[in-house]
Parts: structure tokens; sequence; C-alpha cells
């Protein structure tokens, strides 16, 4: 069967993959449907960060999954209560909004903030602001594409959303020319921007919007979809400079790619402004979600994957840097969400044939824009793996620009 044709004849075209078929995946490992072995250095953009198929959340979805798995909130069920009261707890929050996708979370955030302008902060009803950052990205959805500033997210899908502003990353001083106006509710934001290419702010850049919005009482909303759960060497990329944003959005790795969950946690003051019928969403905080949550949780914390990015992290890109290679430009990122900037090959190679060679010798990377190719294993991948996937990636730095046929990798095709 081929599974790449029959994707071209009945699916969406609105993704260009690699042309790997995978059918299998353990830890950072994944198997195409010839058994060929991968490094997934993709990691489902950070959905998997405790690794394929982690025999203990599995362990959990399909206990929950034989006992109940959806009851709608119309009543009650016997998961969603201990599970909100243990991420609460997990970070530091009086309240949880469980949804189900990264982008409802942003909405759900979004949602909130409106909300809390209008009854709290005491904004004119219709005319509360929203600050994004230039290069941000949240998701899909028409508000999602109203605060970017790629024309491929939001392009032909106008008109936009009214009351967005959009500031340019990591500069303080436009920062605080746009929140020190009147109306405005909220500053949402990735503490390291992920789609942008793995963009990595100053030092102190979360400190002063931490500061700044306390100033002029702006909720500082911290988009760590991609970032949390241990991402980026801390459980939150928010950890660095330990700030805590007032509101948090959590999403991917909540369930460890399995099913999508997602959470946004805040205080009484802001979450208590939503009143039963005013949000909602048929999955959101479904048992067989919140079993998996909290092993997806309990795995973090128990396998220590902060410290392991952390670590392997600085390692990486060490081993990127001492590539002596002129298409380098640069090597940037915090624990294991890194990203190499590479120069115009001048062969007319782009990023993409440096993903496709390194696919041919084991291990799956995607590139973001055209010369950006992000490296994000699983966070429980060992060292001796991390130091065997970066000899896939020098080999291939070293060669692309040398016209020679990369030769299929030899990586053992174990099952
Ligand atoms: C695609 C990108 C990554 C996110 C942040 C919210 C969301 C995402 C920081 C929304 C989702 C995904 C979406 C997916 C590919 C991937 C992606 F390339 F699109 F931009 F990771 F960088 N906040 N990112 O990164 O979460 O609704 O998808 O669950 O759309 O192709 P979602």
């Amino acid at each position: 069967m081929n599974y790449i044709e029959l994707e071209n004849e009945y699916g969406a075209h609105n993704y260009d993959p690699l042309p790997v078929v995978l059918e299998k995946g353990m830890g950072v490992f994944v198997w195409d449907t010839e058994g060929k072995r991968y490094y997934d250095f993709l990691a489902a953009y950070s959905a998997v960060n405790q690794g394929h198929c982690h025999p203990k959340i599995l362990k959990a979805l399909h206990e929950q999954a034989d006992k109940l798995t959806l009851t709608s909130r119309a009543f009650h069920n016997n998961v969603l209560g201990p599970y909100e009261k243990y991420i609460c707890q997990y970070f530091g929050y009086d309240r949880v909004l469980p949804v189900n996708t990264g982008v409802e979370g942003g909405e759900t955030a979004l949602k909130l903030c409106r909300k809390w302008a209008y009854q709290v902060k005491g904004i004119e009803e219709n005319k509360a602001k929203i600050v994004f950052a230039e290069g941000n990205f949240w998701g899909r959805t028409l508000a999602a594409v109203s605060s970017s500033t790629d024309p491929d997210s939001y392009k032909n899908f106008g008109p936009y959303m009214p009351g967005f502003d959009i500031v340019p990353y990591n500069d303080l001083e436009a920062l605080e020319k746009s929140l020190s106006k009147k109306n405005v509710a909220g500053f949402m934001v990735e503490p390291i921007q992920g789609e942008a290419g793995i963009v990595v702010p100053d030092e102190g850049y979360l400190t002063e919007i931490r500061n700044m919005c306390t100033r002029f009482n702006v909720l500082f909303i911290a988009d760590e979809i991609q970032t949390g759960l241990g991402r980026t060497g801390k459980l939150l990329a928010c950890d660095y400079e330990g700030v805590k944003p007032d509101i948090l959005i959590l999403g991917k790795a909540l369930s460890g790619g399995t099913i999508p969950v997602s959470a946004v946690l805040c205080n009484d003051e802001i979450m208590l402004t939503l009143k039963p019928g005013q949000h909602g969403s048929t999955y959101g905080g479904n048992p067989l979600g919140c079993a998996v949550a909290m092993a997806a949780l309990e795995v973090l914390k128990e396998e220590n994957l902060a410290q392991n990015a952390e670590e392997l992290g600085h390692i990486f890109r060490a081993e990127m840097e001492a590539i002596e290679s002129p298409i380098i430009a640069e090597v940037r990122g915090k624990g294991l969400f890194n990203a190499i900037v590479v120069r115009p090959f001048g062969n007319g190679k782009t990023a993409k044939d440096v993903c496709v060679a390194l696919m041919r010798k084991g291990l799956l990377a995607k590139q973001t824009h055209d010369h950006i190719i992000r490296f994000a294993p699983p966070l429980v991948i060992t060292k001796d793996q991390l130091l065997e996937a970066c000899e896939i990636i020098k080999d291939v730095i070293l060669r692309i620009l040398v016209p020679e046929k990369i030769e299929d990798h030899a990586l053992t095709n174990s099952k």
C-alpha cells in the first residue's frame, strides 16, 4: 500500500511532510514501515518529551480507557477533581481550566484576560487590547492567525480579530510603550519562540515583562505549550528567571503524546470571572485525558527530564558549535530546545535538503523557514544516544555541500 499516495489523494494538502512513513515509536526512536529506525529529533513538536509510547503513560491510558473515557462536564467524574488539585499544586496556581489542544488553551487564556479586563480591571466593554510579539505562533484559529506576523499563517484568512497589538520580540522599550497605553489587558508571549526558530530572548527579558505587567496592571500570559514541561531544561522556561506568569498555558507533552490535553492555570481573581455556561468544551477535562496527564507529569519528575534536558542541551550545543562548516551561522537554544541557523549553501540546497539527508542517515528533524533546523528530541534521550545523533548531524552538515550522494543509513533496522 502506498501510504503517501493515499494521503495525497484523500487528504488536505496543508502539510509537506518528509517522505517517511512511520508505524512504530518507542522512547527516542521511531520506525518506518520498512523497519528502518530513526532518531526522532522533532518529538512531535515537543509533544513527546517523555518519549514515544512511555509505558507508565500508556498504562494510565489503557486502565482509564477500560473504565470511563468521557462524561462531558454536564456531570462530575472521579478523575477530574484529583487531576485539578494535582496540576494546580504542581505549578502553584489556584485553579485550572482544562481544554484539549494548545490553541484552545490560547483562546481560553485570551477570553479569561478579556473577562478580567472588563470585570476586574474595569476597562470599557469591547475596548480591551491584548499585545503579542512579532514572530509569535500559538496555533491556527482565526484569533491565533489574527495575531500572527507570518503571511503563511494569516494571508487570506481575514477579516482579523480586533483589539490585538504587536510589538517586536525581546524589545523592552517597545513593550513598555505598548503596555503603558490605555485599555491594555494582557501580553501573551512564548518565553522562547518556537516556530520563529528557537529565538531565545536576552537574559532579563522575562523579568522585565513580569515587572512591566505588574506595573501597568496587565496580565502576563505565558505560552509554555512548547517550552514547558522540561523542554528547555527547567520545568517551565519562565523558571530560568523565576518569574510567575498571571496565566500559564500548557499543552503538547501534558499528555505525553497520547491524546490532546491542554490546560490554562491562573489564580482566583482571574479564573472566577468565568461563570457556568460562559466557556467549555466537549472533551475538556475528560477522565481519560486527566488520567494520562497525571501520569505524564509524574514521569517528568520521576525521571528528572528537565535536568536531563539541561545537561544534554549543553553537550548538544557544544557538539554543534564544534562543527567546522561555513554553512552554520548560529547554534542556539536552551535545554533540548535547539536549532542551527544555516547560511545559504550556494548550491541551491536549503535546510529541507539537510533534513532529507538526515532522514537518509536515520535522524528525523524539521526545518522552520528555509534556513533554520530545529533539533528537539524526547527528553528521555541518553548521552550516548545524543552523541550518536550528533555524529549523524555532523556527517550530513559536513557533506551537504559536497555533490556526492548520501548513502542510506546503516543504523540497525531492529524492529
Ligand atoms: C502545526 C508550528 C511548532 C505552539 C505554541 C500553541 C500551539 C503551538 C508555542 C498550538 C503548536 C505546533 C502546531 C503544528 C506544528 C507545531 C509548531 F510549527 F506550527 F509552529 F511546534 F512550532 N503555542 N505548535 O508551538 O498548539 O493547537 O497545535 O495543539 O500547526 O503544524 P496546538
